[in-house]
């Protein structure tokens, strides 16, 4: 057995830490616990309101919700397109758990969480999102790009003590969107992607970039292919460079964990900053 390791995304990754660590040092705990558990705290509290029901809305004024989970063995679920959840990070795990399906979306993941026993929420902004919504309809300028100040989704990576690896991760996506898109965030190998005995990787910003290449299989057939996950972020990255052009225009940060114990992290600009266990760090970048 040797200490459990964690890393996320963003400033908020810190607090999602902690709270994945506080669940980790639990014997009976498992590393899907921990990351569930460290996303539902930036569900709950995201003062940059880019992840759960506090989030700023798409285009329409609708807040909808994407999250994944993914375990070292195989195991995916996902929901995408969903209101009025608290936690679709936890919805996810139950599709992933309770159903034969690997994504749910919309009516049907809102249907499913009922099902469960998951009160659905009717659409309501919260009044910083709604003052803010309303100032951008007066001009509707619709560029959704993802830069170092928009600072959004928590993917979060845990190595359990058992040697066990599960990754996470929950957004409300890009602010203004157009109603029913979905980025990399739910689907399985663009926004997180786990396989054991490799290693796994989760990545962060403008999701179509990320779509496109799909980013965090990338990484971890890079590492299969004997790179280190400092090395698989960066091939990642530079992949994603030369697919998605302009980019001075976009931000994605990527993270990967081996299951050494290895960890890496790289972005396309500077600003990208992650949580290592209870530390936070700025991540090297391509420009
Ligand atoms: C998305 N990847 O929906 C998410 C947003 C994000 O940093 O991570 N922004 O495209």
């Amino acid at each position: 057995m040797r200490p459990p390791i964690v890393i996320s995304t963003w400033n908020h990754g810190l607090p999602a830490n902690r709270k994945a660590l506080e669940v980790l040092a639990a014997p009976t705990s498992s590393a899907l616990d921990a990351v569930e558990a460290g996303a539902r705290v930036v569900e709950l509290d995201c003062p940059d309101m880019t992840v759960g029901l506090g989030s700023r809305p798409d285009r329409d004024g609708f807040v909808t919700l994407d999250a994944a989970v993914m375990t070292g063995d195989g195991r995916a679920g996902c929901v995408a397109f969903v209101q009025g959840v608290e936690h679709p990070v936890s919805l996810a795990r139950l599709v992933m758990e309770r159903t034969p399906h690997v994504l749910l979306v919309g009516d049907g993941a809102q249907q499913f969480a009922r099902e469960c026993g998951i009160e659905v929420a009717p659409p309501k902004l919260t009044p910083q999102a709604d003052k803010e919504w309303h100032a951008w309809l007066k001009e509707k300028n619709y560029q959704p790009k993802v830069n170092i100040e928009n600072h959004d989704t928590i993917s979060i990576l845990a190595l359990d003590a058992h040697g066990v690896m599960a990754a996470a991760s929950t957004t409300s996506g890009l602010a203004y969107k157009m109603h029913g898109r979905v980025g990399d965030s739910p689907i399985i190998g663009a926004g997180i992607f786990v396989d054991a005995p490799v290693g796994g990787a989760i990545c962060t910003g403008l999701g179509e970039t990320v779509l496109r290449t799909l980013g965090a299989h990338l990484a971890v057939e890079a590492m299969r292919a004997g790179a280190t996950p400092q090395e698989a972020c960066e091939l990642a990255i530079a992949r994603i460079i030369e697919k998605n052009p302009n980019p001075q225009n976009y931000q994605v940060g990527m993270l990967a964990l081996d299951f050494k114990g290895r960890t890496g992290a790289y972005a396309v600009q500077k600003g990208f900053t992650y949580a290592l266990q209870a530390e936070l760090k700025p991540a090297a970048s391509k420009f």
